[in-house]
Formats: C-alpha cells, sequence, structure tokens
C-alpha cells in the first residue's frame, strides 16, 4: 500500500517512523514530490494539494485527516465514494481536556484581572465562588468536548452541554438540538465551543446566542474560527455582556497584525494551538484506518459527509 503524507504543519520525519512501526511494508510519499499520482492508496492530510486537490490522486481508497475537524478539507468537493476519517488521538484528546480546564480555571479565578493589576502594583483580592456554584457550558459532546465536560465534573464545577443528538453523561446536565440551546445557554456563566464547523453551526457564537448567556459570560472558543461572528463578539465585549474571551481560533488565520482581538483588553489570544496530536499515540489509528480501507470495512470516526462531521 502506499500512503500519501500531505502537511504544511505536521513533520512527516515523525510520522513516517511511527507508521512503519505498526505497518513494516507501508510505502510512504511526501507531497509535493510524488513518483506517479495514479499509485496513490491513502492520503494523510491536512490540507490537500491548493491545485487539483485530492481529484490528482484517481486510485485513492481512503483520506485519513490529520485533523479532528475536517471542514479544512472542503467536504463537498470530496469524491463520495472515498471514505474520510477524521483523526481520533489520545493525546490530542488530552491537550485539548488540558487547554480547556486552564482557561476555564484562568477566567474562574480572575487571574487575567490580577495580571491587569500587576503593572499598577495593585493587591486586590478576589475569591472566587465555590466551583459548584459556577455553571460551565460545553458546546459539542464529543470525543473533545465530552472528554472537557468530564474533566470539569471531575474538578467540581456546575456542567452543562449541548449537542445535536441526546446525550447522556454522568454529572453533566444536557441539552441537544436547537431547541434546547436556550436552556443550555441560560445558566451558561463560562462557555466552551469545541463543535464541528458545518452549516448548521456556522457564525453560532453570534448575538443571539450571546443574549441567551447571562450577562457577563465568559467565552472559550476551541472550535473553529467561523462560529464566531467577530463584529458580534467585539459588540459583546463592548457591552459587558461577554465580560472575556479566550479565543484559539479565527476566520482568518494567522490572525492579521491589525486585527482588534490582539490588542483587546478582554480577549486572549493563543494561535491555534490548543490541541496537539502526536505521531505515537495516532499512528496506531491510522493504520487502522488504512487496514479497514483494504478490506472494505466501515472507518473508524468515519466522516458522514452529509452531517459535515
Ligand atoms: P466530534 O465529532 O467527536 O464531536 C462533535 C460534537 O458536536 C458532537 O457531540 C455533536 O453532536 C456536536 N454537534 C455537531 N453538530 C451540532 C449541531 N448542529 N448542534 C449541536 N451539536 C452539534 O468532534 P471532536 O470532539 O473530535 O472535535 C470537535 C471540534 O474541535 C473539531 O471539529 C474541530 O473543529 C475542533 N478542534 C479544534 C482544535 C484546536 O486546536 N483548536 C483541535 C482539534 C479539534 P452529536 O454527539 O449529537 O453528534
Ligand atoms: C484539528 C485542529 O482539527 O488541530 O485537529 O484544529
Amino acid at each position: 500500500m502506499k500512503l500519501l503524507f500531505c502537511s504544511h504543519l505536521d513533520d512527516p520525519n515523525e510520522w513516517i517512523p511511527e507508521l512503519k512501526k505498526h505497518m513494516p511494508d507501508l510505502e510512504i510519499e511526501v507531497w509535493p514530490k510524488v513518483a506517479d499520482p495514479k499509485a496513490i492508496d491513502a492520503i494523510l492530510v491536512w490540507l490537500p494539494p491548493a491545485e487539483g486537490g485530492l481529484g490528482l490522486f484517481p486510485n485513492l481508497k481512503v483520506i485519513q485527516s490529520l485533523g479532528a475537524g475536517v471542514n479544512q478539507l472542503d467536504l463537498k468537493s470530496l469524491p463520495r465514494h472515498i471514505p474520510l476519517a477524521r483523526l481520533v488521538d489520545p493525546g490530542l484528546t488530552t491537550s485539548m481536556r488540558d487547554y480547556c480546564v486552564w482557561a476555564v480555571m484562568r477566567h474562574y479565578r480572575g487571574l487575567d484581572v490580577h495580571a491587569e493589576h500587576q503593572p499598577q502594583k495593585k493587591w486586590v483580592y478576589y475569591i472566587p465562588p465555590p466551583k459548584s456554584a459556577v455553571s460551565v457550558g460545553v458546546m459539542g459532546l464529543g470525543e473533545l468536548g465530552g472528554n472537557v465536560a468530564r474533566a470539569l465534573v471531575d474538578l467540581g464545577f456546575s456542567v452543562r452541554g449541548w449537542a445535536r443528538s441526546p446525550k447522556k453523561l454522568e454529572g453533566v446536565a444536557c441539552f441537544w438540538g436547537p431547541e434546547g440551546l436556550k436552556d443550555f445557554a441560560s445558566k451558561t456563566e463560562i462557555l466552551v465551543c469545541l463543535l464541528p464547523l458545518t452549516p448548521e453551526t456556522r457564525g453560532i457564537l453570534a448575538r443571539p446566542l450571546f443574549d441567551m448567556l447571562p450577562k457577563g459570560a465568559k467565552l472559550i472558543n476551541v472550535g473553529r474560527g467561523g462560529h464566531q461572528v467577530e463584529a458580534d463578539l467585539l459588540a459583546a465585549l463592548e457591552s459587558g455582556r461577554i465580560a472575556a474571551a479566550t479565543l484559539d481560533v479565527f476566520s482568518t488565520e494567522p490572525l492579521p497584525p491589525e486585527h482588534p482581538f490582539w490588542t483587546h483588553p478582554k480577549v486572549t489570544v493563543t494561535p491555534h494551538v490548543a490541541a496537539f496530536g502526536s505521531a505515537v499515540t495516532a499512528a496506531p489509528v491510522v493504520i487502522e484506518n488504512l487496514r479497514r480501507a483494504v478490506a472494505r470495512k466501515p472507518l473508524l470516526n468515519q466522516v458522514d459527509i452529509d452531517r459535515g462531521y
């Protein structure tokens, strides 16, 4: 089997030995050096080639995303007969949990306010309420959101979650569908977005949702930049409806230097680093999917193209 590694973000030197460890006879080429596009059976991809896309490889049997999110692959343009899997990697799940716990804790403990006070040499006490009195709402209860919600329950927060279909998660008050959004949001003091970007979720972090939240709620967006309507967020920060935001994803990445988020006193910017995978933990899952594709079995974490995630 011949695999093409195609990413400007991930390091093939890290991946190739790990993939070969689990499938020693796997042949691997690294984009853009492809001897014969017709010989490529599988692609491990973050972004397809800008010119020609995946159509360059007429005999592909499987598309394995290097991302947990797959919106960057432009699902509508993909050949429908080739199965696509998103990446579920225990390392990525753990790093996302850690980032979200850090961001929630930072808002909960008022650490950004202390950081503001430091240059002014201000010694100001802020003692937060008990964690059980603080409600954190997680949008998206899949691999990543479910894990974050469980970690927040373990820390003692009052946790709510919102998904597309009915869910049961121990210790989490679950809501689902458009009809459940208002009840979910009305008591969410710290909102974490871990949704996939689909036509249904694009622009969801906007004024109608902000108006459902208690005044002064905090926002953590680690989903995709396309979830947030930036003008609405800036207005909500201005009015105090949203007290502070931690943003890891943006509609344009890298975030342009002139963008107001960079210097906004109530916004923390991180450069799309909330979670990172590791070839060590992800390679076994990728190899299992190559085997499944050859055997024409459903892939692990196969994307439902119509649903968009
Ligand atoms: P999953 O597919 O496992 O979970 C998605 C969740 O979102 C599911 O619970 C699903 O509901 C819910 N959902 C989807 N559509 C809707 C909708 N219309 N309304 C309500 N809920 C909806 O994805 P992951 O947890 O693996 O990843 C989530 C996203 O995190 C990725 O798509 C990506 O955008 C982002 N991400 C960001 C990273 C970063 O570094 N910032 C790194 C990795 C991922 P249901 O359970 O009912 O299907
Ligand atoms: C992903 C990401 O989707 O890093 O994996 O954003």
